[in-house]
């Protein structure tokens, strides 16, 4: 791939996509506080599905609950986009695996080590962060009138430029490939993984995404893991996931606990 020239060009993205979808609309900004909240803001009024925001530079990218996105100008892929399934809420966590598996895809097309989605939707390379999810929704009634997938892909950031409490943890594709990759190719490549994994799930359903998504995660699952729920931790052994997204972790007294929200970290990193 050949190197980014300097900011992102909407134009061009657009000219190159061949997706139904994704990216009908793209909306652009140099910096902007997250893509995520503007395109929820956007999305309550109204916008249409396949709506796409992007920008170089957030100064308070959302991570999952209260967390933060590190995002600097120029480095990553910073995007949001406006999805408006029929769904109800049970659903949800389709979503975001589908979100996960075509963010590895796209890394995996960057890279000749392939990427571990971690439960619920880390991406990781050689056991480093190198992107992450955000789904957040707006419902009506029981159903969901709007989903907002924010995705952050780091790639070329070097090892410094990380502060200091991500260093070790965090990677980008420049680190772990020591390429400089063309954002805007790596834009057009993930709408598209993001187009086609979407019109599967209306389509045909979960499970070619649950098969799909397994084939990234083998490194996790029959290990011991520690799991961290708002409500305390404890350790156990992965079972992979059931039918509708959930984590199963066996623990040593031999009872399965199904997990909805969680982190998850290997004993390898809890031995570290
Ligand atoms: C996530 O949360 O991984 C979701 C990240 C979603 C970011 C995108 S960027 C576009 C869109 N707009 C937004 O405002 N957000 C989305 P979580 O699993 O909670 O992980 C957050 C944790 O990852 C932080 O607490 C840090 O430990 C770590 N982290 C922060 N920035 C990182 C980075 N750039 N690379 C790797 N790890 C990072």
């Amino acid at each position: 791939m050949k190197q980014s020239l300097s900011f992102l060009r909407p134009s061009l993205i657009r000219s190159q996509l061949a997706t139904e979808i994704m990216g009908r609309r793209i909306i652009y900004f140099r910096t902007i506080n997250s893509t995520n909240t503007y395109a929820l803001e956007l999305a309550g009024k109204g916008a249409p599905e396949g709506t796409v925001v992007i920008a170089e530079e957030q100064t308070y990218g959302k991570g999952r609950l209260g967390r933060q996105w590190h995002s600097p100008p120029g480095k990553g892929i910073y995007l949001s986009i406006v999805l408006r399934p029929q769904v109800k809420m049970q659903f949800l966590t389709h979503f975001s695996m589908l979100s996960a598996l075509a963010v590895a895809e796209t890394v995996e097309g960057l890279s000749p080590s392939p990427p571990d989605i971690k439960w619920p939707n880390d991406i990781l390379l050689h056991h480093k962060k190198v992107a992450g999810v955000l789904v957040e929704l707006g419902t009506e009634n029981d159903l969901v009138s709007y989903l907002i997938v924010g995705i952050g892909i780091n790639l070329l950031q070097k090892e410094e430029e990380f502060p200091p409490e991500l260093r070790g943890k965090a990677t980008s594709i420049l680190i772990e490939e020591g390429e400089v990759v063309c954002r805007e190719e790596v834009v057009v490549k993930l709408l598209q993984n993001f187009d086609h994994w979407y019109k599967v799930l209306l389509t045909s359903g979960a499970t070619p995404i649950l098969e799909r998504w397994k084939d990234y995660s083998h490194h996790w699952i029959g290990k011991e893991i520690k799991v961290v729920t708002p409500g305390g931790e404890f350790y156990g052994i992965s079972e992979g996931i059931g039918d509708d997204g959930r984590l199963l972790v066996r623990k040593g007294d031999g009872e399965l606990k199904e997990v909805w929200a969680a982190d998850i970290v290997s004993l390898r990193e809890v031995r570290r």
